[in-house]
């Protein structure tokens, strides 16, 4: 039999609200400051165009939900941080981000996408100690490493490592542009999400 992969992802859904989602044997979220590259991440990952990408930032408004397989998840959620848009609009999102990451018993990894040249934000430490206190299991991923001169690589991963508190080993240092880290970070991936798959 065909190992299953993200290769065969397609998109399922896209909802607002995580109580009308439905349930899953087991899903992988992406989350992040608006722009940060999730959705490319996701393409890159999928080695397809599923998610939407922009270069404007608030561009995932709702929850989106790829499916690799029946009932395996990869789920694309709106940034934060993005200062356009009505308070009200921007209180729903918060809501909407928190309402999927504490309902969902078959999350099985929240991956953190930061900056890799701009490094963890106030808002990404923040996310990360909110992770920490619900005792969610997460992952950083570096972004737009092709950003960073290779020079520079090491002392920018060692320092935002530090900043999170984690050993620069542990952030994964990724180019969805470049193709950077994709193939290990999709290894890992599908690995949370058919482990025990039939
Ligand atoms: N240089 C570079 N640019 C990237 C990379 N990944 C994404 N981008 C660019 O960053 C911008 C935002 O990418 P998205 O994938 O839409 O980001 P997002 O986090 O999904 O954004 P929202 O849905 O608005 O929260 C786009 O212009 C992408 O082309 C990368 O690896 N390298
Ligand atoms: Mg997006």
């Amino acid at each position: 039999m065909r190992r299953a992969g993200l290769a065969e992802a397609n998109h399922l859904l896209s909802e607002t609200s995580a109580d009308r989602l439905g349930a899953a044997a087991a899903e992988i979220a992406f989350v992040g400051r608006s722009n940060v590259g999730k959705s490319s991440l996701i393409n890159a990952l999928c080695r397809k165009d599923l998610a939407r990408v922009s270069g404007t930032p608030g561009r995932t408004r709702a929850i989106n939900v790829f499916a690799a397989a029946p009932g395996r998840w990869l789920v694309d959620l709106p940034g934060y941080g993005y200062a356009q848009g009505g308070q009200a609009e921007r209180a729903g999102w918060g809501a909407m981000i928190e309402g999927y990451l504490t309902r969902r018993p078959a999350l099985r990894r929240i991956f953190v996408l930061v900056d890799a040249k701009v490094g963890p934000t106030r808002l990404d430490l923040d996310m990360l100690a909110w992770l920490q206190s619900q005792g969610l299991p997460w992952r950083v991923v570096a972004t737009k490493a092709d950003q960073v001169k290779r020079a520079a690589s090491s002392t920018r991963r060692g320092e935002a490592a530090r900043l999170m508190g984690i050993l620069p080993e542990n952030l994964a240092w990724v180019s969805a542009a470049e193709n950077v880290g994709v193939k290990e970070l999709r290894a890992e991936v599908e690995r949370e999400l058919f482990s025990d798959a039939a």
